[in-house]
C-alpha cells in the first residue's frame, strides 16, 4: 500500500535564517545565553550581533541543543536559546527525549529547516521528503513544539517561549541561503568569552 508523506509543515511560510535570527536577537533583554549550531546558524547568529552570552559551536553537527541543555541546567535562572539546522538535529535526535525527560523550564530550541545540508553542497536531508521534525519533537515529549507560520508568528512564539515554564521548540521553514557572517575559528577564545559572558570566569 502506498503511504502518503507524513510531512505536515502546513502553510508555514518559507523564511530566511538571518532575518529570523535578527528578530530573535532583537527580543533578548535579559542576558539570555544563545547557542549557535555548526555552520549557518552560527554564522547568522554572529552576523545578527555579537554578544558575550553567545556560544558558537564549531566542528560537530547536532550539539547546539545538547550544549544548551547543559547551560540551562547549570544556570536555571537564565533563559537559554539554541539554534540548530535540520540536518544537524537529525544527527542527534536522541537529545529531544533527554530534554523532554529533564524538562528544563528555561530552554528554547529554534530549528532552522531548509530541508538540505546547505553548507556541504545542498544535499536533501531524508527528513525533507518524509518526516515532520515538529511531530518528532512532540513524540519525544516536547509538547510545546510548533511550526512558525510566518515572521510575526515566529516572534510571537519566541516571546511566549522566553517566559514559558517548559522546554519549547520553534521550527521555521527557511530558504536555501548560506549564512551571512563568519565566526572566529578559535574554539578556546569562543569558550572563554562565553564563560565570562555567563559570569563563570573572571574577566582577565
Ligand atoms: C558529525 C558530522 N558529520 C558531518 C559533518 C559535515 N557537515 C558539516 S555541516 C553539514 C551540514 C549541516 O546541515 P544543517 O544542519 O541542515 O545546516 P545547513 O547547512 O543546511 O544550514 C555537514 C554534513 C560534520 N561537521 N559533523
Amino acid at each position: 500500500m502506498r503511504q502518503s508523506s507524513s510531512k505536515t509543515t502546513g502553510n508555514a511560510k518559507v523564511m530566511n535564517r538571518l532575518e529570523l535570527t535578527k528578530r530573535l536577537v532583537a527580543r533578548l533583554e535579559n542576558d539570555e545565553a544563545v547557542i549557535g549550531g555548526i555552520g549557518n546558524t552560527n554564522f547568522d547568529l554572529w552576523e545578527a550581533g555579537q554578544r558575550p552570552q553567545n556560544f558558537y559551536m564549531l566542528g560537530s553537527m547536532g550539539l547546539a541543543f545538547p550544549i544548551a541543555l547543559g547551560v540551562a541546567l547549570a544556570q536555571p535562572k537564565r533563559r537559554v536559546v539554541a539554534l540548530e539546522g535540520d540536518g544537524s538535529l537529525l544527527m542527534q535526535l536522541g537529545c529531544l527525549s533527554t530534554i523532554a525527560a529533564l524538562a528544563p523550564k528555561n530552554l528554547t530550541m529554534v530549528l532552522m529547516d531548509n530541508g538540505i545540508y546547505q553548507i556541504t553542497g545542498g544535499q536533501a536531508t531524508p527528513a525533507a521528503a518524509a518526516s515532520d521534525l515538529v511531530a518528532i519533537a512532540r513524540g519525544c515529549g516536547i509538547a510545546e513544539s510548533a511550526w512558525a507560520s510566518d515572521e510575526d508568528d515566529f516572534e510571537r512564539l519566541v516571546d511566549a517561549a522566553l517566559s514559558a515554564a517548559r522546554p519549547q521548540l520553534i521550527a521555521a521553514r527557511i530558504d536555501d541561503q548560506p549564512g551571512a557572517g563568519a565566526t572566529d575559528r578559535d574554539p578556546v577564545q569562543i569558550r572563554e568569552r562565553f564563560m565570562r559572558g555567563l559570569g563563570v570566569r573572571a574577566a582577565s
